[in-house]
């Protein structure tokens, strides 16, 4: 492995992997408590995320996201209070002023779009974006995210076919955790791994350790490098594990034994890059304490600031859904 980054930018990435998974834990506790309706969780997903999120140029980029992505969004700069907005349904939400499902993401001011509740529809959103940087002569990438389920979906080969075609600087990123809901991958594809599926569409296709958050980040920075150069798009696969239920509606114990879960627990990506910092000397008890204390203080802050927030008005329901004026041509 020869990836180098500065001693602060790792420190930095293991902060915002700390703090999602903190904040993840705080939600699945608020859900039990009964105060917040929904929640799908980030949990074994978070070293992919931030990978992701610093090979690209944060706030210059573009990002078309899926519901997981709570890691890549904090460093993005979605704050936990915004979370907490989302996840309670209050007025200052940025992603729709609490009025969409919490996690269904979008941020203008880091140049992240809205995505649909239908899954991989935000594939052809990228591979739409990926044309307009191309057409207006550009030197940005836009990268997407998907689940390994949502790559049967019709509208993912599209919008993955279209960018091979174009050479779209788009990374397609499949985030690769085994099941879609209850549906385990051998149900859901005949190849081994979604990276397979490269081969038939014309780029290239690469699989990653998705729990390492480096073995990601090197990949990744080659499949945005490669973008940014005008060379098209990759489809990069992300092997991680979902270590939690599909959702806070879900029970996991119906369809995947907690043997299996317990084994993929010894990988879990906070340990992994914990133990990666650790042996570099850059974490030590002490500073992992002082993360720890910082976490605890933003995510209780963040928990208050959401219960004090006002609900959204009423006469803001159908607000920005329908045109104030409609202009007929
Ligand atoms: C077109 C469509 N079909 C079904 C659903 C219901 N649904 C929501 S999430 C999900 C599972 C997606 O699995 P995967 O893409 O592997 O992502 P994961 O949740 O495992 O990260 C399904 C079937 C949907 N939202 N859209």
């Amino acid at each position: 492995m020869n990836v180098t980054l500065p001693e602060e930018t790792l420190m930095e990435m293991y902060w915002f992997m700390l703090l999602s998974r903190r904040l993840d834990e705080r939600a699945w506790a608020l859900h039990r408590q009964g105060k917040i309706a929904f929640h799908i969780s980030a949990i074994g997903h978070e070293g992919a995320q931030i990978a992701a999120a610093y090979a690209i140029r944060r706030g210059y980029d573009w990002i078309a996201p899926y519901y997981r992505d709570l890691t890549l969004m904090l460093a993005l700069g979605y704050t936990p209070r915004e979370f907490m907005l989302s996840l309670m349904g209050k007025k200052g939400d940025p992603s729709s002023g609490g009025r969409q499902m919490p996690s269904h993401w979008s941020l203008k001011r880091a140049n992240v779009i809205s995505h649909s509740a239908p899954v991989a529809t935000q594939t052809s959103h990228a591979a739409g974006i990926g044309l307009a940087i191309k057409l207006r002569g550009e030197d940005k990438v836009v990268i997407t995210t998907v689940g390994e389920g949502s790559t049967s979906q019709g509208e993912w080969y599209e919008g993955v076919n279209w960018a091979a075609v174009h050479k779209l600087p788009v990374v397609f990123i499949v985030v690769n955790n085994l099941y879609a809901i209850s549906v385990r991958q051998e149900q859901q594809m005949a190849v081994a791994n979604v990276a397979d599926k490269a081969l038939g569409l014309g780029l290239p296709g690469i699989s990653a350790d998705g729990m390492d958050f480096l073995a990601m980040y090197q990949v990744m920075k080659e499949a945005v490098e490669r973008a940014r150069r005008g060379e098209g798009p990759t489809l990069v696969e992300a092997k991680v594990y979902r270590i939690t239920p599909h959702s806070s509606d879900d029970d996991d114990r119906s369809y995947r034994p907690r043997a299996e879960v317990e084994q993929f627990k010894q990988r879990d990506p906070l340990l992994i890059a914990r133990q990666h910092l650790e042996k570099q000397g850059l974490l030590t008890p002490q500073k992992i304490e002082e993360f720890e204390q910082r976490a605890r203080e933003m995510v209780e802050d963040a928990v208050r600031f959401g219960e004090s927030a006002p609900y959204p008005d009423p006469e803001e329901a159908a607000h920005p859904v329908y045109a104030e004026e409609v202009h007929h041509v």
